[in-house]
């Protein structure tokens, strides 16, 4: 079942895959074809896993409401869900409705995944299978593994080539390799997993310790898996354009109370909140696709993407680099002078990374 509502391009501007398979409200349409849009630019399609979730439901208003894109830049939200919790999406349209935003021109909301990816530029694959009691590490990797490829190739049937897909449900970063290697029509390159509500976490441990504004602070990133295994590197980072660690002089602090609050910052959070990380992680996810989209202005900023084997690291793995994004492009950081503190926790990291990948080998 899907149901579509205030559409502002007409039938025929939809790909042969949604005009095949969504039944359209005439009566609604009717109302938003008649009615002259001040936009200039067309609505971008974009479509979000897990949309009744906690982290959906944080991500969706603030998408629809222009802080993802800009505020002139009109979108059509896809909300996608497994068809148990489908019917919920009616609620949270509603509440979209009742928000009225001049930027949101349509909602889709289905659990047919070609309908939900069809002609989108933007995917956030955020849910996922959660770790339930007892379940081994494997097991979680191997059961996301299977929702992943499914929506590895509905992306590739029915997404647009240049769709650009950021994978937050976890195990974020082996999700998205496996993802990218089921989807044929999109470049690999394409596929990202979020390590910006670590590299986040991080700027305000930094601004605290410092006693400066997170914005002050450049050069700084997060290496690897979006797991306790990460590296949060303090080692090229900036504030006001001083060495970070000289303005920090503290390497005690670094290594015994930053490196672990960051690393283990989600247990903590669901420690004291009873819940996990979900407007905070739905931040990370709108900044990642936001600076994707529209650049950082020469500023670092984290992401997870597709390896190579500079720094000492292994091809084709999801890892986290420090990049730049400018026209749409993320691009890594490179010639980095890596000392041997960083190297071994590059490498550690990275291990995880490869155990993940072989134990899904047959998904790749
Ligand atoms: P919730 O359990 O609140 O919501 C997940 C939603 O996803 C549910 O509504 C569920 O029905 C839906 N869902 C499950 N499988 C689906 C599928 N195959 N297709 C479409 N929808 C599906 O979890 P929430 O707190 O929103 O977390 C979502 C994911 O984000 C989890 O995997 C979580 O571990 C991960 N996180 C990732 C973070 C990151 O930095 N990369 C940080 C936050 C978060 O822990």
């Amino acid at each position: 079942m899907s149901f579509v509502s205030r559409f502002a391009s007409p039938l025929s501007a939809l790909s042969p895959v949604m005009s095949r398979r969504v039944a359209f409200p005439l009566a609604s349409q009717h109302r938003s074809f008649t009615k002259m849009s001040s936009f200039t630019k067309p609505p971008v399609r974009v479509a979000v896993t897990g949309a009744a979730g906690a982290i959906g439901y944080a991500l969706i208003f603030r998408v629809a409401s222009g802080q993802m894109l800009g505020a002139d830049h009109p979108v059509i939200l896809h909300l996608i869900e497994v068809p148990q919790v489908e019917a919920n999406l009616k609620g949270v349209k509603m509440e979209l409705d009742d928000c009225a935003f001049p930027t949101l021109k349509g909602v889709v909301c289905t659990s047919d995944l070609e309908v939900g990816f069809g002609d989108c530029e933007y995917a956030m694959l955020v849910g996922a299978k959660p770790r339930g009691p007892g379940m081994e590490r494997s097991d979680l990797l191997k059961d996301n593994g299977k929702i992943f490829t499914g929506q590895g190739k509905a992306l590739s049937a029915a997404a647009k080539p240049s769709c650009k897909v950021l994978v937050v449900g976890n195990p974020a970063n082996t999700n998205a390799l496996i993802a990218a290697h089921n989807s044929k029509n999109i470049p690999f390159e394409n596929f990202t997993a979020m390590t910006r509500l670590d590299h986040n976490r991080a700027l305000t441990q930094i601004a605290q310790k410092a006693k400066c504004d997170v914005e002050d602070i450049d050069k700084f990133c997060v290496w690897g898996n979006h797991s306790p295994t990460m590296y949060p590197d303090l080692s090229h980072a900036t504030i006001k354009g001083t060495p970070a660690k000289q303005v920090i002089n503290d390497e005690s602090w670094i290594k015994n109370e930053f490196y672990p609050t960051v690393q283990k910052r989600g247990a903590a959070v669901i420690d004291a909140r009873k819940a996990s990380s979900a407007a905070s992680a739905a931040n990370g996810a709108l900044e990642h696709i936001r600076d994707w989209a529209l650049g950082t202005g020469g500023k670092w900023t984290s992401m997870g993407v597709v390896s190579d084997d500079t720094y000492g690291l292994q091809k084709g793995l999801i890892y986290s680099y420090p990049v730049t994004c400018a026209n749409g492009v993320w691009t890594k950081v490179t010639g980095l002078p890596v000392d041997q503190h960083s190297h071994d926790m590059m490498q550690h990291t990275l291990n995880e990374l490869v155990q993940e990948r072989d134990m899904v080998k047959d998904m790749l």
